[in-house]
């Protein structure tokens, strides 16, 4: 059988957790319209009879403010790390800019076949793909150029064929019952994360962490209670919002996902805590991932 390993790079908002989620066919990765969503390389296993897939989702590379900007580039950067493709993806509806130059530069040093992952198809006229088609196709730096609609599984079977023919033979390196590697807990950290990123706007949702502080299953249910970390106690008032209405609605938007995927009722109790600038410490940072993860982030 075919078997490798394929990181998916590229700037924040490109698309990269939905075309994560699209070939996976479920829900691995968070999406959202604010950058910097996704904070962890994310393994997802796709496991077929003629071959076994493992991708990487990882962070929008790009100019960091802060430590935890660092840190994501960082993860990005070392997700490429023997990789048999890399899919560069690029957000078709948007020029070629100096941060997608210095994202393929990084993707260029590794030396392993790119593939350029055109996406977003659904926003252009058939003209105006043909255009940036053959613009990206004179550069000759890329192996594969696929253009795709992540959101509407557009070109996604042709990618996955196109990216089978690339790997080696060999023996499946994960159970074929596996799709991740990360704990439940880190799911519903993002899950949580996700919700707060939906419903809230500018700094807050760079400016949030979640840590479970407690789970407890029984036969009947789930008791789950986390702490929603800010930086600044007026952040607090923002994500609790008028009467508790913010996190009530933010607890049960995340409720909901989760009891689909534990198939069990589920108590949520969040509590919004100041940690003071936790995004500049390295220290904090680590706490946090290894909390939910069970690694450092400079593991
Ligand atoms: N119209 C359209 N929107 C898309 C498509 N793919 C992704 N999006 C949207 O683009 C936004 C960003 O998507 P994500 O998948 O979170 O992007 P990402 O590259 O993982 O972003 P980071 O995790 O921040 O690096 C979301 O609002 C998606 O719904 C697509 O094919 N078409
Ligand atoms: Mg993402």
């Amino acid at each position: 059988m075919k078997v490798g390993f394929v990181a998916l790079i590229g700037r924040p908002n490109a698309g990269k957790s939905t075309l994560l989620n699209q070939i996976m066919k479920d829900k691995i990765s968070i999406v959202s319209d604010k950058a910097q969503t996704t904070r962890n390389s994310i393994k997802a296993i796709l496991s077929t009879e003629e071959s076994q897939i493992i991708f990487i989702d990882t962070p929008g590379i790009h100019k960091p403010l802060h430590e935890l900007g660092k840190q994501l580039n960082k993860t990005a950067v070392s997700a490429m790390d023997g990789v048999d493709i890399v899919y560069f993806l690029l957000d078709a509806t948007k020029p070629f800019g100096s941060g997608d130059q210095f994202v393929l530069d990084l993707v260029k040093k590794e030396h392993i076949p790119i593939f350029l992952i055109f996406n977003k198809i659904d926003l252009l006229t058939r003209e105006q793909m043909i255009v940036k088609l053959t613009e990206l196709n004179e550069t000759q730096l890329f192996s594969e150029i696929i253009p795709v609609s992540a959101i509407n599984n557009d070109n996604v079977e042709t990618l996955l064929k196109v990216t089978n023919s690339y790997l080696p033979e060999g023996e499946a390196l994960y159970p074929t019952d596996m799709i991740t590697e990360y704990p439940e807990q880190f799911f519903i950290t993002e899950i949580i994360r996700e919700q707060i990123l939906i419903s809230t706007s500018e700094e807050i949702p760079h400016s949030v962490a979640i840590v479970i502080d407690s789970f407890k299953e029984d036969k009947q249910s789930i008791l789950i209670q986390a702490s929603i970390l800010v930086e600044r106690d007026s952040q607090k008032s923002i994500i609790i919002g008028k009467q508790g209405q913010k996190i009530k609605a933010i607890g049960s938007g995340a409720r909901v996902i989760l009891e689909k995927r534990l198939g069990k009722p589920i108590y949520l109790d969040l509590i919004v805590k100041e940690e003071k600038n936790w995004r500049n410490s390295t220290q904090k940072l680590n706490a946090i991932n290894k909390q939910n993860t069970g690694s450092n982030y400079d593991e």
